[in-house]
């Protein structure tokens, strides 16, 4: 997926089919957010997944953290 780096954030929008799969997919990166204790600041309309990933921890900037989350998530719509 095409995710943007901006102002401290990596960036990400994802559709798909309705709603229930947008939850679905919100739901396995939940589970990942968890394991890996590092959580996404998201939003969902309907069909539509916004997700941020930035380290709060470090000042609200991208780490290693937020880059191996974004490609895990990744692995999760590929
Ligand atoms: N998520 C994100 N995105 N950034 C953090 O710095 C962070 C987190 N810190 N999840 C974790 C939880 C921390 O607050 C706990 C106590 O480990």
């Amino acid at each position: 997926m095409e995710w943007r780096e901006s102002d401290g954030r990596l960036e990400c929008d994802f559709k798909f089919g309705d709603f229930s799969e947008a939850f679905a997919f919100m739901t396995r990166v939940a589970l990942l957010a968890e394991k890996q204790d590092h959580h996404p600041e998201w939003s969902n309309v309907y069909n539509r997944v916004s997700i941020a990933l930035t380290t709060h921890d470090a000042g609200n900037t991208v780490t290693d953290k937020d880059r191996q989350l974004a490609a895990d998530i990744d692995d999760i719509v590929s």
